[in-house]
Order: structure tokens, then C-alpha cells, then sequence
């Protein structure tokens, strides 16, 4: 036959057949010098070890002096008994399924495929006390050690919710373990009321999904709603039109808390309708964020009654923006409050150190967004203020003073009737603590500052606002979380000068382009404080004007 193909078939390389050659097995290939083949022909397997056919030689380790080993040596071939191949080398287990030897070096900490008891991570008390899990049998593996995650990015270059409410606790938590990653301090629980609720706490139950269907007896079977098939609509799954509706009978309510895409809002402001309601925003808002203090307009459902959302559809005109970026570098612009028109700026005496290059950015911040700025020293029991004060002697700030005596309420709350307030300021100063002695109602939580390092514990996670009553009318004081950083990367140096009203009208007599800072040539205003246009405070109103300006100068532009 292969005769018969080969007439017709061109011989090639994969076709052409060789006589097989008998050559003799050269020595020198394997321990011994003889092949695997010979080794079987002797009655000799692959570890050394000698079969039934030939008498066992005595068998030795390598650094054994002679005699037996302690392995016991079967003299009838059983490989049980087979010796290591020398010391510092131990067979382990050969591939699953197979019960040949695999050498491999001794098995020492650190070339171990997994960690001995010592090595692994100590258990917590809850694990502890579950029973072992049973490994899957026949593996005979150990459960893995899993290192730690890598280091995070550090959180101030993170993008953050625009709303910035609601930043979840970033300390490490093992998972499935609770007892990890506690806070110790108190939080304010959420303001915005859950609307679902009342539907059996966070699983939301829908009224139609127990109907009559359970106690169909089956006559309608083959009529089941999934075997129905709709045709995809070709252009999309919704259509798209820039129409938008114009909800002519929304109505105006403004917004007291921010709280993961639900809104606490007020509709019917001191009328004697007013009432608090939960609302959500319309998607046709896209990405404009609805912050604290803003004047919304409602749709939808609007009783106010338990269970009910009603829609933002329209933020109103803002009049005042109180903006800021996490650093000077960030590009992204965090909206602190909306529709503000006073600041007070709170600092504390001491614990923790009062900051006068934050306060500036405070005030620049404040300036910027057309806010009058007011100045709280707090624990004045602590320290005296009245050298921090002196940095500020140029500013025609408005100053009070708290914690020596009591807190001043009335005095502050006369500052506050008729008008919008922020309180800000670093975490631990005692914005909280102000804002429940203004509003007991208000029971913002208080937190510690730490005995060690200074700092407060950032026990507000939230921006909310609280009415304000007095016998003369009443005012909204608004309660932020304290923050690490201020940035002014979005601050136009020209609303400083805009905000020193008296050194604007000089300026207007200033060269082109002047910068109207100290190496500004020929700047009219050095030029006016020097003749003494401006009084005996002159020079102090110059060098505070110069502070701001330059912590805006020195801050990069958003873009650059
Ligand atoms: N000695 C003294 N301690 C005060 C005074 N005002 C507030 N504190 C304490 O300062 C700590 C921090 O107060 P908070 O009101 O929580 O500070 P906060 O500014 O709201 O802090 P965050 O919410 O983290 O931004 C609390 O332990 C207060 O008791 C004061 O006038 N004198
Ligand atoms: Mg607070």
C-alpha cells in the first residue's frame, strides 16, 4: 500500500518513510548513564529504587555515615521507603493526581507558597469566634493571605460630590469585619427624611407586586406579561427633544439640606402654609447642582405628606455664590452655599491655633462672592485674641468675641435677623456649638478636638440651615462642615479691590495695567497712604489690602 502511494504521491519530507534505525543507548544521558528504557529492562524505577527483578542495594543519603536510614528501607523494591535525594531537599507531593516526587528546596519561611499560622494577620474577635471554614478536600491548600491594598491617592486630589455632603468615613475597614474602622465620635444623623420609609425600611415594596396575581389559579398562564416582545424603538430608547416642559404651576421653595440626591426643602415660607417636604431633582437639570440655600421650583407632589417627593425642576437666580477649590491647584469648584449675604468666619483663640493666612482666604473667598464678612473668635477662655486681632486692624470687619463669659447670643443673633448667614471656619473652632446656642432646636452635633495634634474631628458632614427667631424677625444661620483647605484657584483679584471701596475710587488714578502691589510702580494708592490721604490707619488698610491680594496672585487660575 504505502508502495502503491508513493507512485502517485510526489515523496516529501512529512510523507517519506525511513527504515527504523537500531542504534545502542548512549551512556552518560541519566544518573547511571543509561536511558529510562534500560532502567525499565533492569527492574529499576526512575527514583533510584530497585523493582522486584534485582537485589536492593544498601540505600544512602548523602551525609549519611552509613548503616539504615530512618526511613524504612523495603528490601522487596515498596517505594514507600525511598530515600531523599540529599539533605537540604525534601519530595513533596507531585502534581494533583499524581503521586510522583517533586523536589524542591527546603521548606523554609520564605519559600513557602503560603503562610504558616505565624504569618498570617492575627484574626479580630468576631472571627475568632466563627468556626474554622473547612477547606475543600483534596486540595490540600491553605486559605490565602491576601496583602493589603495599595496606598490610595491622597483625598485632596479626589474628585469630590459637587454638594460635598455626606463624605463617607475614609478609614481603612476590614471587610466583613465591623469592629474596624469605627468612629468614635458622634455624626449628625441625616436631616432629609427617607420617603420610602414607610415601605419597610431601605427595600422599597411597590403596592402592585402582592396583588391578585397570587392567588391566580393559572387560566391565564399563557398571557404571563414576560413572554410579551416589544420592538425596540430604532432611534433610541427614549425620544429627544430640546422642548422642555415650562411648569407654570411650580411652586417656590428653598432648599434647608442636601442629603444624597434628596432635598429637605421649605415651600410657603411664612405663610401659614409652610411646611418642610423631601424632594429629588429633575433630570432635565443635568449637571447643575442644587446646593444649600437655594430658591428652587417644585413639581409633582408637594402635600408634604409622609412618603411624598416632589421634583426640582428650576433653580432660581442666585444672588451670592460662596465658592471654593479643594487647593489652589484643583481645577474642580466646590459650591459651599447659595443666596448667603453675610459670612461669619469663625476662629478659635486656641485649640486649635488661629490661622491668619485662612482667615485672609476666608475673607478673599467672601469679598469675591459679594458676602460681608464678620469675625468670631471663639474660647477666648483659652487665650487672649487680641494679638491675632491685630492682623485684621486694617479691614473694617466686624468682630465678636465668645467663650470667656458665654456665648454672646443676643449679639450675635442681632447681626443675623433679615439676613442669610454661613458660618465657616476650620473643624474643632466651634461653629456647632454657635449654631445650637443661636437655634437649641437645631441639635447640631459637637465634637472633640484632639489633645495631641490640635485638630478638630470634622464632626459636621453636612451643610444645614436653621431658622433664627428674635422679637425683632428672624434670619437663617447655615452650619457647614469645617474644611482643611481654602482654595481661591477661582477668585478674580479684581473683586478685592472691588470690595475696599475706598481704595477703588483711588486706583481709578493708577497706570495701565497696575497690579497695585508693593513693587507696583507708581501705584496711586502707596502713593495716596503716603501723603497721608488716609488717615492714620492708612498704612494698615494698605498692607491687609496687599495680604489678600496676594494670596489670590500667588494662587494658580483654574486652566493654568
Ligand atoms: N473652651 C471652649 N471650648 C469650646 C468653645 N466653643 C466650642 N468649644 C468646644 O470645641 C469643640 C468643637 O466644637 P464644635 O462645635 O463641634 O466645632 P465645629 O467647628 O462645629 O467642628 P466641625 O463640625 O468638625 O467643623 C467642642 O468640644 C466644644 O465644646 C468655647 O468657647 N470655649
Ligand atoms: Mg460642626
Amino acid at each position: 500500500m504505502a508502495g502503491r502511494a508513493r507512485s502517485h504521491r510526489r515523496p516529501g519530507r512529512a510523507h517519506r518513510v525511513r527504515p527504523v534505525e537500531r542504534r545502542p543507548v548512549p551512556r552518560g544521558g541519566r544518573r547511571d548513564g543509561r536511558s529510562r528504557h534500560d532502567h525499565r529492562l533492569a527492574g529499576v524505577d526512575d527514583a533510584g529504587g530497585r523493582g522486584p527483578r534485582g537485589p536492593a542495594p544498601p540505600l544512602r543519603r548523602a551525609g549519611h555515615r552509613g548503616g539504615r536510614s530512618h526511613h524504612r528501607d523495603r528490601p522487596d523494591g515498596d517505594l514507600r521507603g525511598r530515600p531523599r535525594p540529599h539533605d537540604g531537599w525534601r519530595a513533596r507531593a507531585g502534581p494533583r493526581g499524581t503521586r510522583g516526587p517533586r523536589n524542591g528546596p527546603l521548606d523554609h519561611p520564605g519559600n513557602r507558597t503560603h503562610p504558616t499560622p505565624r504569618d498570617r494577620p492575627a484574626r479580630c474577635a468576631r472571627d475568632r469566634d466563627q468556626p474554622t471554614r473547612r477547606r475543600r478536600r483534596g486540595t490540600g491548600r491553605r486559605a490565602q493571605y491576601h496583602a493589603p491594598p495599595a496606598q490610595r491617592r491622597p483625598l485632596a486630589q479626589l474628585p469630590r460630590s459637587p454638594d460635598g455632603d455626606r463624605r463617607s468615613d475614609h478609614r481603612s475597614r476590614r471587610r466583613g469585619c465591623p469592629h474596624r474602622g469605627h468612629r468614635d465620635d458622634r455624626q449628625d444623623p441625616p436631616r432629609v427624611p427617607d420617603p420610602l420609609a414607610r415601605h419597610g425600611g431601605g427595600a422599597f415594596r411597590v403596592s402592585w407586586w402582592e396583588t391578585a396575581d397570587a392567588e391566580d389559579d393559572g387560566e391565564f398562564d399563557e398571557f404571563d406579561e414576560d413572554s410579551i416582545r416589544t420592538r425596540p424603538n430604532p432611534k433610541g430608547s427614549r425620544p429627544r427633544t430640546k422642548q422642555r416642559p415650562e411648569h407654570k404651576d411650580a411652586r417656590t421653595a428653598r432648599v434647608l439640606s442636601v442629603d444624597r440626591g434628596r432635598y429637605l426643602v421649605l415651600l410657603g415660607e411664612g405663610t401659614a402654609d409652610e411646611r418642610e417636604l423631601t424632594a429629588t431633582r429633575a433630570s432635565e437639570l443635568r449637571r447643575k447642582s442644587v446646593v444649600t440655600g437655594d430658591q428652587v421650583d417644585l413639581v409633582g407632589d408637594v402635600s408634604g405628606d409622609e412618603g411624598t417627593l416632589a421634583r426640582i425642576v428650576r433653580i432660581r437666580e442666585r444672588s451670592t455664590l460662596l465658592r471654593r477649590s479643594a487647593d489652589d491647584t484643583d481645577q474642580v469648584e466646590r459650591v459651599i452655599v447659595a443666596n448667603a449675604d453675610q459670612m461669619v468666619v469663625v476662629v478659635a483663640a486656641a485649640n486649635p491655633e488661629p490661622r491668619a493666612r485662612l482667615v485672609d482666604r476666608y475673607l478673599v473667598a467672601a469679598l469675591d462672592a459679594g458676602i460681608r464678612p464678620i469675625l468670631c473668635i471663639t474660647k477666648t477662655d483659652l487665650a487672649d485674641p487680641t494679638e491675632f486681632l491685630e492682623n485684621f486692624a486694617g479691614l473694617d470687619l466686624d468682630v465678636v468675641t465668645s467663650g470667656s463669659g458665654g456665648i454672646p447670643v443676643d449679639e450675635i443673633t442681632e447681626r443675623l435677623i433679615g439676613h442669610s448667614t454661613v458660618f465657616v471656619g476650620h473643624s474643632g473652632v466651634g461653629k456647632s456649638t454657635l449654631v445650637n446656642a443661636l437655634v437649641p432646636e437645631a441639635g447640631r452635633a459637637i465634637g472633640r478636638v484632639n489633645e495631641v495634634t490640635g485638630r478638630g474631628r470634622h464632626t459636621s458632614s453636612s451643610t444645614e440651615s436653621y431658622r433664627v427667631r428674635a422679637a425683632a424677625g428672624s434670619g437663617w444661620v447655615i452650619d457647614t462642615p469645617g474644611v482643611r483647605s481654602f482654595g481661591l484657584g477661582h477668585v478674580d483679584p479684581a473683586n478685592i479691590l472691588k470690595a475696599y471701596t475706598d481704595l477703588a475710587e483711588i486706583a481709578e488714578g493708577c497706570p495701565r495695567g497696575c497690579t497695585h502691589l508693593p513693587d507696583a510702580p507708581d501705584c496711586a494708592i502707596a502713593e495716596a497712604v503716603e501723603r497721608g490721604e488716609l488717615g492714620e490707619g492708612g498704612a494698615a488698610r494698605l498692607d491687609s489690602f496687599h495680604r489678600l491680594l496676594q494670596s489670590v496672585v500667588s494662587a494658580p487660575k483654574l486652566g493654568e
